[in-house]
Order: structure tokens, then sequence, then C-alpha cells
């Protein structure tokens, strides 16, 4: 192709001292293709360029993407082990001192022994993120089961994808979070996007979604927000934060009633649609209005406009996930397809946006309290035997399930968990109802926090232990489409920062378990082993090797074998993972968010994202150019809110519900409803809007209910007044 050709010819061009290593993006699940530039004399990064011939996100990058090479060599970076000398300084930066590596791991054995001998092998948990590779996933669940023998290992995927995981789990039996590649999206006739941001936290998507509709079809955004997709979409479907259950009910239900049913595939390759239809009666579009505040007319044209449409996908994020009932909003959204049988096939199915850049692969190989590699279950005996026998342990060496990321701060706070190893995470403002978790943190006998640099969380730490950037590693990540791709690496360490694969396995060989984990030499050993760890398993990357991944421009898992080239499209043959083969359309009632707004707390409060920054802040928030374009946090309200309260743009007020309160500039915006406040979670300390929201965690994911509770706004000057 000429444009091919042209770019070829670019990069010929590029100059003497330099050269391109081919990579992705270290920030979200789309994993962007680019090139890192390095000087090949001082051998450092110097800038990034869009890698065009990736097939996912053809050169398109965000503004993250274009800056994030600029971590690296930042000058905030950690460079030395931290130990802290003076424990009064706890949650704050002060108090740290630089050490030696071997002073560091002396102290962390010297504690984390301790604390084992007096109060057990659980007395320790690890607390672990998904910004790592499958590799470091791997090997940190195996760090925690096997060198320190905990049962107490659980991520942050659980804030992020765990709702998700459990509605595909359910319904589908099996959880990769995209049943079909991102190249057939544009190709679709209509796209139903429930509680995505995409254009601001999926930027690189956003090509094939306009293309769908200047191909003529149709975009359907449920979301309380006119975000900029919404505000482009042929119906926003307008509702309050907490109903999309209700939303997705009445969807079912007028598919049903207007024929848009596939009978034959439903009787085939389905369970439960009897009930189904039963429960979904209930929700005709006046009652679904009520709950939802969506127009009964709009509820109608979306279910006509999905229903008629040949291929049709169904897509979703955090906005229907990060609710006490997201497991069900996921089922619930994902009989549409079942119904209509658009699944299975190309250019139709259900697809999650996977959040973190290793959101998928990081979920699948032993994070989480109660699973291992392969997604295996700890409650399965054969799968524990299975990973047993190659770790070379015993079956019942293996510690059993442990509990959920926030619960793991409720066993902090009661003293079961009393030391702990952070890694990849910065809870600190990530995790819901921040003055718990901070004070549970504070609180600990010893606490190691692996970052590359001092987050909120590792002022918290007694070690901060210096980890490296994703471009001072490699290894393989799974994209937002179930892909597994290779980063690369482009310069040596800065400073004394190490891998957290190789902290792992010089603690490993200091705790005295050295036999299971001295092999490990390099990101590729580990890389073997952890294929070997998932051959068998239903995210069975066996197959996938490096090589392969390179030939083919990523591996779709499963993968099984040399000669298996990967599955792109899930359930062609549609066979479901459930042991009859089956898929479950599942009946579920509906329930309203845990708290509903009341005279006290009259507002809902949702949470989210800006484009500017990624998760927590700690990465974004030192680039210049982020933090100049989204300095500090803001609450959006309505116009007419505003004048209720008697409020004005840029004015600052005092944000509150029953579990704190925070101050925040006002952006006065009517792309918001009159019933609800937003607020980005980006920024830390007295910024943090999780000092407000509430740990209401959903029955099976235990995911906390980040975008709804109760809350009302005050203006500061009121408060001075009275
Ligand atoms: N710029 C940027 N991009 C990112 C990230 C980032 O931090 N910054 N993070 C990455 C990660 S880890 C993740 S998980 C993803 C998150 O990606 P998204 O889920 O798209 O992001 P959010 O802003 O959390 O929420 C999405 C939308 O849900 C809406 N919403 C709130 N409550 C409800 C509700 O009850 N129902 C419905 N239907 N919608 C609701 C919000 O108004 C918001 O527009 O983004 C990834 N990409
Ligand atoms: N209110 C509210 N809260 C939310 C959400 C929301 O929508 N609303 N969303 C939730 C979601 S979806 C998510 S994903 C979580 C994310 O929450 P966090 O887990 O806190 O996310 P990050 O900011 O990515 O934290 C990663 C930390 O690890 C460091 N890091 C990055 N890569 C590596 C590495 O390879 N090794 C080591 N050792 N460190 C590394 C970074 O510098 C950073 O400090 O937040 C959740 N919290
Ligand atoms: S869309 Fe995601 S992966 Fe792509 S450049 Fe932006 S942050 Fe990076
Ligand atoms: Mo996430």
């Amino acid at each position: 192709m000429q444009r091919d050709k042209f770019f070829k010819e670019v990069e010929n061009l590029q100059h003497p001292n330099e050269k391109l290593v081919k990579t992705h993006c270290s920030y979200c699940g789309m994993q962007c293709g680019m090139n890192l530039r390095v000087n090949t004399k001082t051998n450092q990064i110097i800038g990034v360029e869009p890698r065009y011939e990736w097939p996912v996100t053809v050169g398109k990058m965000c503004p993250k993407g274009v800056t994030a090479y600029q971590q690296v060599n930042h000058d905030d970076r950690i460079l030395k082990p931290l130990i802290r000398d003076d424990k009064s300084l706890k949650g704050t930066k002060q108090g740290f001192r630089e050490a030696t590596w071997e002073e560091a791991y002396d102290l962390i054995i010297e504690n984390f022994q301790k604390l084992q001998t007096q109060y057990g092998k659980d007395s320790l948990g690890v607390f672990s993120g998904v910004s790592m590779t499958n590799e470091k996933c791997y090997l940190t669940g195996k760090f925690a089961r096997v060198a320190l023998q905990t049962r107490y290992i659980d991520y942050n995927g659980r804030f992020c994808m765990s709702s998700a995981a459990g509605g595909f789990m359910r319904t589908f039996g099996v959880d990769r979070g995209s049943t079909l590649p991102w190249t057939d999206i544009h190709e679709t006739d209509c796209l139903f996007i429930a509680g995505s941001n995409t254009a601001e936290c999926h930027p690189t998507s956003m090509f094939r979604i306009w293309a769908v509709q200047e191909r003529g079809g149709y975009l359907i955004v449920a979301d309380p927000r006119e975000t900029p997709i919404a505000r482009r979409a042929d119906l926003h479907l307008d509702l309050r934060p907490g109903t999309d259950l209700a939303l997705a009910n009445g969807i079912v239900n007028l598919l049903i009633e207007n024929g848009h049913i596939d009978k034959e595939f439903i009787n085939k390759h389905t369970n439960g649609f009897e009930e189904t239809k039963e429960l979904v009666k209930e929700f005709t579009p006046e009652y679904t209005s009520m709950i939802t505040g969506v127009a009964p007319e709009k509820i109608i044209r979306a279910a006509e406009l999905y229903g008629k449409a040949p291929n049709a996908v169904v897509m979703f994020a955090r906005g229907i996930e990060q609710q006490h009932k997201g497991v069900d909003n996921v089922s619930g959204y994902s009989n549409m397809a079942l119904v209509t049988g658009k699944i299975g096939r190309a250019k139709s199915g259900v697809a999650t946006f996977t959040g973190q850049g290793n959101g998928q692969g990081g979920r699948e190989h032993g994070q989480k309290a109660d699973a291992l590699p392969g997604y295996r279950k700890i409650a399965n005996p054969q799968h524990v035997k299975e990973v047993a026998e190659v770790w070379g342990i015993k079956p019942e060496e293996m510690p059993p399930a442990g509990v959920s990321a926030y619960e793991m701060f409720e066993l902090m706070s009661d003293k079961t968990i009393r030391g702990l190893y952070l890694l990849c995470s910065n809870p600190a403002v990530s995790a819901p109802n921040l003055n718990f978790v901070r004070k549970a943190m504070k609180d600990l006998d010893f606490m190691v926090c692996s970052d590359f640099y001092l987050s909120e969380s590792a002022e918290f730490a007694d070690v901060v232990l210096p980890a490296t950037t994703w471009a001072e590693d490699e290894g393989t990540v799974t994209n937002i489409e179930g892909r597994i791709i290779k980063i690369n690496k482009a310069q040596e360490p800065i400073g004394e920062s190490k891998p957290d694969w190789q902290m792992q396995v010089e603690l490993a060989e200091r705790l005295g378990r050295g036999k299971y984990f001295s092999h490990l030499k390099s990101a590729s050993d580990i890389g073997d082993e952890f294929r070997l760890a998932t051959k068998g398993g239903y995210a069975d990357y066996y197959g996938a090797t490096w090589d392969k991944i390179e030939e083919q421009d990523g591996v779709f898992w499963p993968c099984k074998d040399e000669n298996d080239k990967g599955t792109p499209h899930m359930f062609l043959d549609k066979k479901f993972y459930h042991p009859d083969g089956k898929a479950k359309i599942c009946a579920l009632p509906y329930r309203p968010p845990a708290e509903e707004p009341c005279e006290d707390f009259p507002l809902r409060l949702t949470t989210g994202r800006v484009v500017y920054h990624y998760l927590s802040g700690n990465q974004t928030r030192r680039i210049q150019f982020l933090r100049d374009m989204c300095p500090e946090p803001y609450v959006e309200v309505h116009p007419e809110t505003a004048a209720k309260y008697d409020i004005h743009h840029e004015e600052k007020v005092r944000l509150y519900t029953r579990r704190g309160e925070a101050k925040y500039k006002v952006k006065i915006t009517e792309a918001i409803r009159k019933d609800t406040v937003f607020v980005p979670y980006h920024f830390g300390h007295d910024d943090s809007i999780n000092l407000l929201t509430i740990a209401a965690l959903d029955p099976m994911s235990r995911m906390p209910e980040f975008k709804a509770c109760a809350t009302q706004i005050q203006k500061l000057e009121a408060k001075k007044v009275q």
C-alpha cells in the first residue's frame, strides 16, 4: 500500500544516532502501538512516535501516550531503596533515607519473619496491580503463595475489571473481555455503549466508532453525563447513576415483545430464556423510565435500533461495572446479545473496555485472591494439583483462597494482616472510603511499597523499593481484545531500580525459598514457566511464544500449542464454556444503589476520569503537559442545581457524604443530570474524591460502588456564617 510505503520510507530517514524500539503504551488497555526513540550514544529514551503498522490503533495515540516516555528519566524517579527512620512521620513524604538494597532486604526479611513467626504465615498480605506484564503478575501470585506462603493476595483489578469478569463467567462460562477483535468494530451496524467515556478513556477506539456512523450504522450511549461520545451518538440514554439493570431489562423486554429475537439460537445455545422473559415483562418502557429517568421513547428507539441491526456489538465499561450490582449489570446487558443471537460471529458480540494496560492478563494468572494461573481456581483440587506440579510444591502446601482488595484493608484494620507488600498500585488514592483505608495502612506493623515514584501510598511504607518503568524491562501484556502482545526494553533501568520480578526472586532466596525461584534469571525465563503454568487452563497461553507474538502481531488466547494461531473470535462454533456448552441468559431482579439520595444527601455522586490523567494520577500528575491541561479536580454541576445552591462557576464548594468531605472548584455544565454531580478521581491527599465514596461491595465480584452514592454540596461562605 502507498501509505505503508510512505511510512517505511520515513522510518528509514531516522536520525543516525537514534534507534527505534517497537513497543506499546504504558497506560490503558488499548495498548497503542508506539516506537520509543532511543539515543544510541547515551542509550536513553528521548521521544516517541506512533506505530502505523500496528493493526489495532494504526498510528493513533492520546495525550497520555505521546508523553508516556517522559516518565522514564523523570527527576522524581526513586533511584535507591528508601528506609523510613522516623515512624512518627508515616503518611507523609518525610522521614525516609536512602539505603542499599542489602539493607532494605535485611529489614524486610527481619520484619516479615518476625510477623510470621509471631502471628502465622497469613499475617502478611500482598496487594498488587496490573500495569505489570503477565510475567510479573504471574510471579507475584507465585511469590505470595510459595515464597511468603500467605493466602492473602489480591490486586487493583478488584476495583476495575472484577465485575466484568464475574458477569462474563456467569453468562458465557469464560472471561475474555471482548468476544471479537477490535478490527471488527467499525464494520458492525449498531454499537450499544453503556457506562464508557470512550473518547476520554479509550480515545484510540474512536475512529472505529465514528466509522460505524459514517457507514450508516447507529451509536447508542447510556451515560448519566453527556460525554463527548454521547454528544455525537444517535441516541443518548441519560440514565440516573446505578439504574442500568432496569434499563437492560427494559430493552430485553422490548426485544422479546417486538420479535427481535433468534429463537433457534436461544433454543440450541442458551439456558434461562423463559425465566428471563417472565422477569423482564414488568420492565415496560414506562416502568423502566420511572426507575432510570430515561424517556420511554428513547428506550423504545434503543431496542428498535439494536434489534433491527444485522450485526451489533454491546459494549460497556466501569460506569455499569463499578456498582454493587456490577456483575448483574454485565449479565443484564449481555442478555441483549444472547436473546438476539448477535454473538459468536464476526462483527457482533459483547466487549468490555478493559481498563489497565494488562487488565485482562493480570486477572487471569493468580493475583486474584481465589485464582491460579490459566484462570484456574484454588477451590478446585485438580487445578491446585496442576499448578503445584509446575511450582514444585505439594498440593497441600497451596494456601487457600484469601479475600478481595477492600476486604484486605478490613483485615489490616482488625490486625489479621499486620504486614503488607504493596506493588504497582496506589490505594491511598484509588480505594473507596479512604479515611478508613489510609488509617488501616498507617496502623500496619510493617509495610513495603514498590513503585518508581513516591506515591501517596508509599508515604505509609517503612521501606520503598525502586521499581522500573515499563520501558526498562520486557514481557507480554494482554490488551483490550484478549490479544497477547510484546513490550520491549528500550533502556537499562536507571539508578539502582530493578524490575519487580527480580526483587521477588531475591527476596524469595533470602526467605529460604530460593529453590522455587532461583532458576528465573530473566523475564523470558519467567515467560516460559508462566506459559507452562497456564497450559490446559482455559486462559491457555501455552502456544503464545514471544516469537509467535512477533510474527503474528499478537496472539489471541486461548492458544494451546505451537500449531495454534490463537482465537480472535470467541464462540464461532457456538460453544460456550459452561459444561453443557450453553450460555446463560440471566433473570436479574432490579435493585437500587446501596445508598439512595435522602433529605440530608439529596444528590447522587458519580466519579471517573479525564483524558489527561491516569488512575491515581501518580504517573500523569508529574508530566508537565498533562498537569497544565488538568491541574486540579473539580465537581461538575448542572446550571439549575448550581442556581439552587447559589454556587457559581469556579467557586470552591464543600462536597460531603456520610464518610468524608473535600473541597472542589465548581464546573458548571449542562452535560450532567440535575440530580447528579461528577468528580474525577485522579488526585491525592485532601483532593481525593474517594474520601467520600462508599465501600458497598458487589456480592459476587466484591467490586466497590464507585459510581453511585448520596452526597450534598455546601457553599463555603455559608459554612463560615454558621
Ligand atoms: N484518560 C484515562 N483513560 C483511562 C484511564 C484513566 O484513568 N484516564 N483508566 C483506564 C482504566 S484502568 C479504566 S478502568 C478505564 C475506565 O473507562 P471508563 O469506564 O470509560 O471511565 P469512567 O470515567 O470511570 O466511567 C465511564 C462513564 O461511566 C459513567 N457513569 C457513571 N455512573 C454510571 C451509571 O450508573 N451507569 C452508566 N451507564 N454510566 C455511568 C460516567 O459518567 C462516565 O462517563 O479507562 C482506562 N483509560
Ligand atoms: N472513585 C473512583 N475510584 C476508583 C475508580 C473510579 O472510577 N472512581 N476506578 C478504579 C479503577 S478502574 C482502577 S484500575 C484503580 C486503579 O488504582 P491504582 O491501582 O491506584 O492505579 P495506579 O495509579 O495505576 O497505581 C499504580 C501505581 O504503581 C506504579 N507503577 C506502575 N507500573 C508499575 C510497575 O511495573 N511496578 C511497580 N512496582 N509500580 C508500578 C505507579 O507509579 C502507581 O503509583 O482505581 C480505582 N478507583
Ligand atoms: S489510548 Fe491508552 S494506550 Fe493509547 S496512547 Fe492513550 S493511554 Fe496509551
Ligand atoms: Mo481500571
